[in-house]
């Protein structure tokens, strides 16, 4: 052991500077943790950063000092909330991090009560926020936090608005006094939920269910706590009067659970230290599947007397401890961010980590959500990330430590095209996501494309069910879409279990699917929002697939009409046809892959006969206007509209092809361009003689 002198000579004890910085770092965490609201650290990191800060005070005790954080238990009361004095102080429990020290816990107890097994209550730690509710009368007149143990935050009102906690006592047999202690918690599905709210109002998400309970129980203003989904278990009590006292643990939760206090069902009595491992072996494997995140189990002894017998040390009991289980957040690098496409295109940020132990599983990737979870958190490439592995969701990174940042991080850029395929990235306004636009012909898509395009409602392939399009993809005969109707019988017929009956029907099945409408072949494609409704609609209004095309691929936003939020207006004019469907239908249609695969179908004989409505309306085919200037009463897009539907091109520019120039007012070079080229010129008036028939 090192000795101080009581001179300073000037150097300085390597432990000695450690334990400034520990206690300096540990004293700030606190504060974000307990003040703000706002941990920047896991639990296991503060935990390390603690047990390290203990080990050097257990080798120096003459450096302990009254104010060190290893002096007391927990934080202290914030501004807001008034402080409360506990009857009895609220207890914190030592931990035990392996099985070696928990058959220390159960040894060490064996030896002061001279017994051979002893009996446990066994509990599941709940990883939430520590209260202590108090009943006169049977009646719930106030809760308090833990605080430091001694003091707590008066969060009365707050825990009022939690369903599941009685304001009233059940049952005539009701104490005096009772100080019910336990944990509220959020439970992971509630915290989904709430994280999805509080995003979509453009608010920040909370990291996990603990520091989401936490935060919402110090709202200062309790109607907001109404709005949180906060859960309790009650796990121990303080004063108690008025009642006969418990003679075991057990038989007091089974007295709070009947005044209608909520006890963990997973809550059991075990003998001796070998049945403590197998419940804490039992818990740990059912820890994913539990709606509410556990950091543990805890084991106390259940008789009272003997309790009484082992007594304290500084505020734990020494007879109880809880056996910790891996923690679910970690912390580690930031490789790299990988864009994963999904089924139905969108892109999916996937973190490259330094790989770490996460829950109990070693993990190197996790999802980073969206673009905008990416902004909101602030994470870069070479950053310190919190991961986090909890239930069976995939891990995620929650925040990251700035103060870590190295001087090289970068920030994430998203890919501007498809990392799979090559097509172009859009992301349409209004949408978190970012999304290949090549539905056709990316083979991540692949299957879904295929799918969506053989179902009932779209080309209608009969026996083209999902089973066989992973097969037709496993074996590489379906590439793109127009594949399906090259594939022959001999392919089909090797397929596993796939008699030759069976690919002779397909076969049929895609050959009569070969004849369609248009409505359906625009629903078959997939484009992202068009549904059925929306693609009879397209099919009506622009009449043949070319007019749609050149529609969405002319339709290019110009600078000025982002500005006017005027956006694709041929395609807005369509029946039903928004903003969103407009960039939707635009970023498929000027994908040139897609459009390739579209030439394929056509060309290995997909057809379909004009819409009914069209047919034999469409006088102006085969003539090309241009529209320039401002026409009186009717825009310039109802106009182009207008002679789409009687089957007239119309074209940006002025060309010797044609057919007229439509000049309104103000008409500039175009105008000029017509009159040298000796191109007709129509006004507002002979327009509407063009149009008059079908209008
Ligand atoms: N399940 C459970 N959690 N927990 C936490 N029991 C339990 N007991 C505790 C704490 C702090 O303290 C006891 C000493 C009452």
């Amino acid at each position: 052991m090192q000795q101080t002198s009581l001179f300073d000579t000037g150097e300085r004890d390597v432990s000695r500077e450690r334990l400034d910085a520990l206690r300096e770092a540990i004293r700030e965490h606190d504060y974000r943790y307990y003040v703000l609201d706002a941990p920047s650290i896991p639990d296991a990191e503060y935990d390390r950063l603690m047990r390290e800060l203990r080990q050097i005070e257990s080798e120096h005790p003459q450096w302990i000092q009254p104010d060190s954080p290893s002096q007391r238990v927990g934080g202290s009361p914030r501004e807001g909330f008034v402080a409360v004095r506990h009857a009895r102080p609220m207890l914190s429990l030592n931990n035990a991090m392996d099985e070696a020290e928990l058959a220390d816990f159960d040894r060490r107890a064996r030896e002061a009560l001279g017994e051979n097994a002893l009996a446990y209550h066994a509990e599941a730690k709940i990883d939430g926020l520590a209260i202590s509710l108090r009943y006169e009368n049977g009646v719930l007149v106030r809760a308090a936090t833990r605080g430091d143990g001694e003091r707590g935050e008066d969060v009365t009102a707050n825990v009022r608005t939690i369903a599941c906690i009685p304001l009233r006592l059940m049952s005539t047999d009701r104490p005096a006094v009772l100080d019910v202690r336990g944990e509220i918690y959020m439970p992971r599905r509630g915290l989904r939920e709430l994280n999805e709210r509080l995003l979509a109002a453009g608010e920040k998400p909370f990291a996990n269910p603990r520091n989401a309970a936490a935060g919402s129980l110090r709202q200062l203003d309790p109607r907001i706590t109404a709005t949180r989904p906060l859960s309790f278990f009650a796990y121990g009590w303080g004063e108690l009067d008025g009642t006969s006292a418990p003679k075991t643990h057990s038989e007091m939760l089974a007295r709070l659970r009947a005044w209608g206090l909520p006890v963990n069902p997973l809550n059991a009595l075990v003998y001796g230290i070998d049945e403590a491992r197998a419940y804490a072996a039992r818990l740990l494997a059912a820890r994913d599947s539990l709606d509410y995140d556990i950091d543990g189990a805890v084991f106390k002894l259940d008789r009272i007397a003997d309790q009484e017998q082992l007594g304290f040390v500084a505020r734990a009991p020494r007879w109880a401890v809880a056996f910790k289980f891996p923690p679910e957040e970690e912390l580690t690098e930031l490789l790299d961010v990988d864009w994963q496409v999904g089924r139905t295109g969108a892109l999916t940020p996937v973190a490259r980590l330094a790989p770490v132990h996460v829950g109990g599983v070693m993990v190197s990737n996790a999802t980073l959500h969206n673009l905008d979870m990416i902004h909101q958190k602030d994470v870069w490439i070479g950053d310190t990330v919190i991961v986090r592995r909890a239930g069976d969701v995939i891990p995620e990174i929650v925040g990251r430590l700035i103060e870590r940042r190295p001087a090289g991080a970068r920030a994430i850029v998203p890919p501007r095209i498809c990392p799979v395929c090559g097509s172009h990235v859009e992301q349409v306004d209004g949408e978190v996501a970012l999304r290949c636009t090549g539905g056709l012909y990316c083979p991540a898509q692949r299957r879904e494309a295929i799918r969506h395009f053989a179902s009932r409602r779209a080309m209608d392939i009969d026996g083209l069910g999902e089973k066989i399009i992973i097969q037709l993809d496993e074996a590489g005969l379906v590439k793109r879409l127009d594949d399906l109707y090259r594939l022959r019988l001999e392919d089909v017929a090797a397929l596993e279990r796939m008699a030759e009956k069976s690919a002779q029907n397909l076969l049929d099945a895609l050959e009569k699917s070969k004849t369609t409408t248009l409505a359906r072949f625009l629903f078959a494609l997939g484009i992202p929002e068009v549904g059925e409704t929306t693609a009879q609609g397209l099919a009506r209004h622009f009449g043949s697939l070319d007019a749609l095309r050149d529609a969405a691929c002319a339709d290019l936003p110009t600078a000025e009409a982002e500005r006017k939020k005027d956006r694709f207006p041929r395609l807005q004019a369509a029946p039903d046809v928004g903003l969103t469907i407009a960039a939707h239908i635009a970023g498929f249609f000027t994908e040139a892959h897609n459009r390739e695969v579209i030439e394929g179908l056509l060309a290995v004989g997909v057809h379909w006969e004009a819409p009914s409505s069209a047919v034999g309306e469409q006088p102006l085919a085969g003539r090309t206007y241009v529209i320039t200037g401002t026409l009186e009463g009717m825009t310039r897009e109802e106009a182009r509209a207008a002679l789409e539907a009687l089957g007239a091109k119309v074209s940006d520019s002025v060309s010797k092809k044609t057919t007229a120039l439509i000049a309104g007012e103000a008409a500039g070079s175009k105008l000029a361009r017509a009159q040298a080229l000796g191109v007709p010129v129509l006004d507002a008036m002979g327009l509407a003689e063009l149009i008059a028939p079908s209008r």
